[in-house]
């Protein structure tokens, strides 16, 4: 990847220079032809290549990004994970703190990275297009500050992508199966037509290399493994971790991990692969598994033997991917950590899970029951604003645009986890109400939130990612959450923290974060298809006490909506039902 590199050098170029650098990059929009499989297809791309560009800085630097839309799309670039303290307006979420970047126009992204290092990425925020618009966001310490781990001797982004033999961007829910999975855009020998076209990665015996992996599917969590080879975990979303040993990973979608791999087995060629992981029995079953090489530099490729293929998890191996998830804990004392606060000023308990919208007259829709399929947190399902975002709606005081009536309790208690529907009262608790919800939080509050998955049409785990945040992950498990017994397991120690949780099909998972962050954050599921569905809603976090601590005015170029509905990524307008 030419692009990438030349992108690593004009960032060391710059951070070189002092402790804090301006990174400044252009991205080009535009489209493109690849062929990751047998069939050519123009996607939307930042400079012609899958993934797009690798972005390197370094803590306490601020990034520009200029972006040119000249594609025929209406795009954002979100940036996953980073905390835009104090720059929410740059944060590049559809409707939320912009509108969309139209064909021909362009818009700059400036803003800060302190307080966190590791991987992370950057990706489109408008439906569907973050499968070809994405790319590594690479946050190395400053200049001098050694990592909380030994040196590798080299760093390699490992992107996870699926790939549709379709014009992905143009399709709406629910868009079909996909067609594969590709690492660092390529499908490797598994697929047809992509024998020569396999990710490989050559490895000095002895050394240890430094992945930095990112999940940026659309709609699937993963299992990864390498054959022969453990390695281990050193941070989570660009937190450090307690380094943790293992022969299997899981990302959800929007998960990040950085893992330590020596090349410390026999010379030869081994196989890296992803499969998914796939927490729901209604899910189509996908394809198989997507493989990459690990050779050993100086080994004979034409005599060696044929790599050995790493033994995957099964598709539905729920512990497997559990015990993964769950079991790694963060570096407490470590670089950037913050101790878990004691004192909760707002706590929330939030059902997440899928549901119905009711098929419209004279429409044959394919969800359940024979209607379309929702998705709600505390049984609202979000709909986006559509003439003006969420943030100059609540900056500007103007009334009509969303509601601040989040609830903090699910309207109506019920078995959550073991929803059956035995009634038609049953049934008609399976249809959320659609709305433009938020929730307001007062500055520096701590926020402890419950998610629990819901079994209303079936538990399934559900990525939530917070935007401007991290949150810490205090506890992990299966069935209802019991406030008192397992209140009293969960781990104010180090704990993990995260900016993407999947919620454990049928569990749930304690969250808590500090809102000093003013602003309106997204707070949705990272599986694009659930977050088209509605399972979504903002956080607004009031000014604090000084000038510093208040949102900042918008920027004067910051893209504005025209009143043309077809732009706006409102579920009820743009499902196509053809699919
Ligand atoms: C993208 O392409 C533009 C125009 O060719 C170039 O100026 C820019 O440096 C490239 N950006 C990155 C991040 O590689
Ligand atoms: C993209 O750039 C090309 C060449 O500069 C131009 O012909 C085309 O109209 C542009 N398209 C868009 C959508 O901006
Ligand atoms: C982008 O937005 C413009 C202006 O509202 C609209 O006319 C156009 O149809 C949109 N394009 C796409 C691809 O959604
Ligand atoms: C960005 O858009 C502005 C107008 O909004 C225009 O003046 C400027 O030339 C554009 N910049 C680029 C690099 O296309
Ligand atoms: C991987 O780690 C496990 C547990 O620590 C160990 O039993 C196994 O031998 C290791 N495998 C390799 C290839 O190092
Ligand atoms: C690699 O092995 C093949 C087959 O055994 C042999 O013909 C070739 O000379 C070897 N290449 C090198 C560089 O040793
Ligand atoms: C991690 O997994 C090991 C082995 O399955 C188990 O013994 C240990 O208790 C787990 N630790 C945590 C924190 O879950
Ligand atoms: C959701 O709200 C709708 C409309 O008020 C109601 O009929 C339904 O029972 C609610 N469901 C749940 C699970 O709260
Ligand atoms: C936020 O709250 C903490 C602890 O309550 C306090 O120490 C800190 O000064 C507050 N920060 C601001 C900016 O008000
Ligand atoms: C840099 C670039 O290619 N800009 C293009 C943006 O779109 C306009 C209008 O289509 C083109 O004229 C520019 O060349
Ligand atoms: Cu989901």
């Amino acid at each position: 990847m030419p692009l990438a590199i030349k992108a690593f050098f004009v960032a060391l170029l710059f951070s070189s220079i002092s402790s804090a650098a301006i990174v400044e990059h252009v991205f080009h929009v535009e489209e493109v032809v690849v062929k990751p499989l047998c069939q050519e297809q123009m996607i939307p791309s930042v400079n012609g290549s899958l993934p797009g560009p690798t972005i390197n800085v370094r803590e306490g630097d601020t990034l520009v990004v200029h972006v040119i839309n000249n594609s025929t799309y209406n795009i954002t670039i979100h940036w996953h994970g980073v905390f835009q303290l104090k720059s929410s307006w740059m944060d590049g979420t559809n409707m939320i703190t912009q509108c969309p970047i139209q064909p021909s126009n362009n818009y700059t992204y400036r803003f800060d990275i302190t307080g966190q290092e590791g991987t992370l990425l950057w990706h489109a925020h408008v439906n569907t297009l973050r499968a070809t618009l994405h790319g590594a966001l690479i946050i190395r310490p400053r200049s001098g500050r050694p990592y909380p781990f030994p040196k590798p001797y080299k760093e390699v982004p490992v992107i996870f992508e699926q790939w549709w033999n379709a014009d992905i961007g143009r399709l709406r829910w629910p868009v079909p199966t996909s067609d594969g999975y590709l690492i660092n855009g390529r499908a490797g020998d598994s697929y047809p037509c992509a024998e020569n076209r396999m990710f490989r990665l050559k490895v000095v015996q002895g050394k240890t290399y430094l992945l930095r992996i990112i999940n940026a599917a659309l709609n699937t969590m993963l299992f990864f493994k390498i054959s022969n080879h453990n390695v281990t975990i050193v941070a989570l979303d660009a937190v450090y971790t307690t380094p943790y040993v293992t022969d299997v990973l899981m990302l959800t979608p929007g998960q990040t991990v950085d893992a330590l791999l020596t090349a410390d087995q026999p010379m030869g060629l081994y196989y890296m692969a992803i499969r998914p992981y796939v927490s729901a029995h209604a899910e189509p079953s996908p394809v198989q598994a997507t493989r990459g090489l690990i050779i050993y530099e100086g080994v004979n490729t034409t005599s060696s033997s044929s790599p050995v293929m790493p033994s995957m998890p099964e598709l539905n191996d729920v512990s497997t991917a559990h015990r993964f998830s769950s079991n790694i804990t963060g570096l407490a004392g470590g670089p950037h950590w913050t101790p878990v606060p004691r004192h909760v000023d707002e706590r929330m308990f939030i059902a997440v899970g899928l549901g119905l919208e009711p098929c419209p007259p004279g429409t044959k829709c394919p969800g359940y029951l024979g209607q379309r399929y929702a998705g709600s947190l505390n049984n609202r399902s979000f709909v986006y604003p559509e003439a003006i975002t969420v943030q100059e709606a609540y900056f500007y005081n103007m009334n009509g645009i969303y509601t601040a009536d989040f609830p903090s309790q699910p309207p109506i208690k019920y078995d959550y986890a073991n929803f059956i529907m035995r009634s038609d009262s049953d049934y008609k608790m399976m249809f959320p109400e659609k709305g433009t919800s938020a929730k307001m939080l007062r500055f520096n509050s701590t926020v402890e939130v419950v998610l629990q998955n819901t079994g209303i049409i079936t538990a399934e785990s559900h990525p939530m990612h917070l935007h401007g945040f991290n949150f810490f992950v205090l506890g992990y498990g299966f069935g209802n959450y019991d406030p008192v017994r397992d209140a009293r397991k969960l781990n104010l120690v180090n704990p993990q923290m995260r900016n993407t949780v999947g919620v454990p099909p049928g569990g749930w998972v304690v969250l808590r974060f500090i809102a000093n962050n003013p602003g309106a954050w997204m707070f949705h599921c990272h599986m694009d298809a659930h977050m088209q569905y509605g399972i979504m809603m903002a956080f607004i976090v009031q000014n604090g006490p000084t000038p510093e601590t208040s949102l900042q005015s918008p920027p004067p170029n910051l893209p504005q909506c025209t009143r043309d509905p077809a732009i706006y990524e409102s579920p009820t307008t743009t499902i196509d039902l053809s699919y």
